[in-house]
């Protein structure tokens, strides 16, 4: 029997999933010039796509020779019970050092307590070239846009330094737009870190992986569509089998299509558009793009479970 739902996602303009504003170009730049005083890469990724969307471009400009930790950061929005095949898969067909599952929004995260102690036993058994007379080490937080970089680097400095947050962090992807000067994270042993801008590659050869990166918000929002970042999320639910966004939404059942379910919930929640009439009066639409967005916001907070949105690359 033909299934009711689509086979795969099409219709997406490559185009729209293009963001590379010039912060990005001018900040890996700014990167390559900081490697030198660099001990240590660590990359943050969002653990809900931990084997797509890494930017391929920092194998070969950043990450290098360096000792290089891969930290999944928001643990808490993916389906944990994948880690340790994602962690081998990752392990054995990547060169990196060590792999750590992390939580910002929790102060006591094992994940966040063994980076520090990872790092120093990389560096250590590294070859630190010009660096080896320095006693401080020093560690270079990159990822692309919106994983949590500075959330990290405040969640470490708050476990060692008990300080309060030192990197500016938001809600939305382009939050840091420089290389920062670099934050003290521990006394003993001495360790500064350099906050990065998030940098995506500046072209998405993989649509697919495109619309992961925008539902995981590491683009911003309004340049891919709303309406698009849904109906993604609702193809994904479809093909995973989670129909919890049935009675989210208000529908009667599972459907494929995202402008019914959106008017559903829309007209649900009262939620309605006034449009002017050529004749002077107002009629009433419901506000599709005012619940894409509720629908994609619930994604993100986790409403529909702990989703790994890498599933089908397993
Ligand atoms: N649920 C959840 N949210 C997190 C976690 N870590 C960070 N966030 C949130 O993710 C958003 C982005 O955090 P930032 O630390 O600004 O991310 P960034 O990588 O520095 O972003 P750019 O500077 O824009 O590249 C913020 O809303 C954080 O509160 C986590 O572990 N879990
Ligand atoms: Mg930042």
């Amino acid at each position: 029997m033909a299934s009711k739902f689509r086979e795969s996602f099409k219709v997406v303009d490559k185009a729209l999933l293009r963001w590379f504003p010039g912060h990005m170009g001018k900040g890996m730049k700014q990167m390559q010039q900081k490697l030198k005083s660099v001990d240590c890469i660590i990359e943050v990724h969002d653990a809900r796509i931990p084997l797509s969307g890494r930017n391929p471009d920092f194998k070969h400009t950043i990450s290098g020779i360096k000792p290089h930790i891969l930290v999944l950061n928001k643990m808490d929005l993916t389906d944990m019970k994948y880690k340790n095949v994602v962690e081998e898969k990752i392990i054995r067909e990547q060169n990196l050092s060590k792999v750590i599952y992390t939580n910002c929004k929790e102060s006591l995260c094992p994940g966040i307590k063994e980076i520090i102690p990872t790092a120093q036993r990389l560096i250590k058994s590294s070859n630190r070239y010009n660096r080896a007379e320095n006693k401080e080490f020093c560690i270079m937080i990159i990822g692309v846009p919106n994983v949590g970089k500075s959330s990290l680097i405040n969640s470490i400095r708050n476990t060692y330094l008990g300080k309060k947050s030192a990197a500016h962090v938001g809600a939305v992807a382009g939050i840091t737009r420089s290389v920062q000067s670099q934050i003290k994270v521990s006394h003993n042993p001495l360790i500064y870190v350099f906050d990065t801008p998030g940098i995506l590659s500046p072209s998405i050869k993989n649509v697919e992986t495109g619309l992961k990166l925008a539902l995981c918000a590491t683009l911003q929002d309004h340049l891919v569509g709303e309406q698009i970042i849904a109906d993604y999320l609702l193809y994904y639910l479809n093909k995973t089998n989670n129909f919890d966004y049935v009675s989210y939404l208000n529908c009667d059942e599972p459907t494929d299509d995202i402008r019914i379910a959106l008017a559903k919930a829309a007209i649900h929640r009262q939620a309605s558009i006034k449009y002017r009439n050529f004749d002077g009066s107002y009629i009433y639409r419901p506000d599709l793009l005012g619940m894409a967005r509720n629908f994609i916001n619930a994604f993100r907070t986790g409403v529909f479970g702990g989703i790994l949105l890498d599933s089908d690359l397993l």
